[in-house]
């Protein structure tokens, strides 16, 4: 085994340290223990942080994509052969700070690790299975032999708890794909089983449709149902989750996509939700440059500032950011940008329930009602929320409460940021005279159109000087029949 190659072992340490230090970090001692063993030491991260782009040390060189709130898989050449060791089981998540998922994942973490390969790559994955039930893990999106698609039952044998299947095929294709179970599907799903797999092209100037970005940003549409207070989602519900989120994060603990101004950025997104999301930018317009079947011709793309991805698709979002500032970046199902709430909760807008609340409050201290005015108000209140769960509307700006959760997040344009700088920049700081201001004066009634009765004049009175309004007059019912 080649001494350069990274050991998977010593990663460990290049994550606390940021990234291309893999091979610098590698000594003797780990490597050989390493080619010793017929399978990789798997690597756990067990943080929700968004890890540095892993810069490829050993195979073909590519330009690494960056995991929204994840990392990319570690692996070790053997003989040809990229080697990776995915391990399925329980893990803890942190949705958000104080909120804690008990959800099945991968390798410590759900979503799983990305795994980036390079096009022709041949690829050897090792899944050992520590769920308490089988698993079979399906590579969405890829051309391979069909029985290394993961079908458990139908292309291979499940993998029965404790035990560890070997994958390998050759990543002919480049693009944006997905890995999920194809075993327990729906559970194992609801519980979070997923990752990214990204094919890198072999020849970036030679592959149609394919141009390389100075960011290229990654992450999965999920879905929890989670009751607050709990920690475990339940796994039979078809549509109606509560917990909309990003690589398992909701807004704001979703980290931010940074970008220098005039930087190409890519942005794939997977959806192994139930339900689509639109996907909207704010400021910019993008293209679908890449979606499941790889990438889209020039000729063939439109320019828009939402876009649609269904259950099961990939897509990967382009453009050039060239405007400063915070621009939000969220799902357009609005009630995908909250956290947890109650769905039963009646509409109390105009509804003046002071009385009643004052006799309840005898009774029950803490009783708030919520609504009157709206919902803004929970945006503001530190109210009190059961344990285990995320304010339903939350997050800070820097001119007040932002009223979201769930599936938002931001792309900050500046001038000043380093290439692979990845770190919050911090809020934007606007230009003197560029920002929404109140204005102080005398509003004046607002000229209305009224609704008349059917005696009175019609609501258009004039009609433009010089001009003869005809008014053709249907001839009867009869005439219509046989239309
Ligand atoms: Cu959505």
């Amino acid at each position: 085994m080649n001494p350069t190659t990274p050991s998977i072992a010593s990663t460990r340490r290049s994550f606390l340290g940021g990234a291309g230090v893999i091979a610098a970090a590698v000594t003797a001692s780990s490597v050989s223990k390493v080619a010793l063993a017929a399978i990789p030491e798997p690597v756990i991260q067990t943080k929700p942080d968004t890890m540095p782009p892993l810069i490829p040390q050993s195979g073909r060189p590519y330009n690494p994509v960056v995991t929204l709130n994840g990392w990319t898989l570690p692996w070790r050449m053997n003989q040809g052969v990229k080697e990776f060791h995915l391990v399925a089981e329980p893990v803890v998540r942190e949705m958000s700070p104080g909120f804690k998922a008990h959800l099945w994942g991968y390798n410590g973490q759900s979503p799983g690790p990305t795994i980036e390969v390079v096009e022709g790559d041949r690829v050897r994955i090792y899944v050992t299975n520590k769920l308490p039930e089988h698993h079979a893990v399906h590579w969405h999106g890829q051309r391979l032999p069909n029985g290394m698609d993961g079908v458990g039952g139908l292309t291979q044998p499940t993998i029965a708890p404790g035990k560890t299947f070997a994958y390998e095929f050759v990543a002919r294709r480049p693009g944006t794909f997905m890995y999920h179970p194809h075993a327990d599907d729906m559970l194992q799903t609801a519980m979070g089983m997923m990752g990214m797999w990204i094919t890198h092209p072999k020849n970036p100037n030679q592959t149609p449709g394919y141009k390389a970005a100075d960011r290229d940003y990654c992450f999965l549409l999920n879905a929890y149902d989670i009751d607050p207070g709990s920690y475990t989602p339940k796994v039979n519900t078809m549509l109606d989750f509560n917990i909309w989120s990003w690589n398992s994060r909701v807004f704001p603990a979703i980290d931010p996509l940074p970008a220098r101004l005039g930087d190409r950025v890519r942005i794939r997104i997977g959806n192994l939700t139930m339900t689509n999301h639109p996907i909207h930018l704010h400021g910019h317009e993008f293209v679908v440059a890449g979606t499941d079947g790889g990438w889209v011709p020039p000729s063939a793309r439109w320019p828009e500032v939402t876009a649609d991805i269904a259950p099961g698709q990939m897509r990967a979002l382009e453009f050039e950011a060239t405007e400063l500032g915070d621009w939000a970046f969220h799902c357009h199902k609005l009630h995908h940008t909250m956290n947890a709430m109650g769905h039963s909760v009646p509409t109390m807008i105009g509804v003046d329930h002071s009385k009643v609340v004052k006799s309840i409050t005898k009774l029950i201290p803490d009783y708030m009602v919520m609504g009157e005015r709206g919902m803004a108000d929970m945006g503001e209140m530190t109210m009190p929320i059961p344990d285990n769960t995320a304010p339903m509307m939350t997050g800070q700006g820097p001119f007040g409460a932002a009223e979201m959760g769930g599936m938002v997040s931001l792309l900050m344009v500046r001038k000043d940021i380093k290439p692979g700088d990845y770190s919050n920049p911090g809020w934007y700081k606007h230009p003197e005279g560029t920002v929404a201001y109140e204005v102080n004066e005398p509003v004046a009634d607002p000229l209305r159109f009224k609704a008349e009765s059917k005696s009175s004049k019609p609501l258009i009175q004039q009609k433009p000087a010089n001009t003869e309004v005809k008014i053709r007059k249907p001839q009867g019912t009869s005439s219509h029949t046989g239309h």
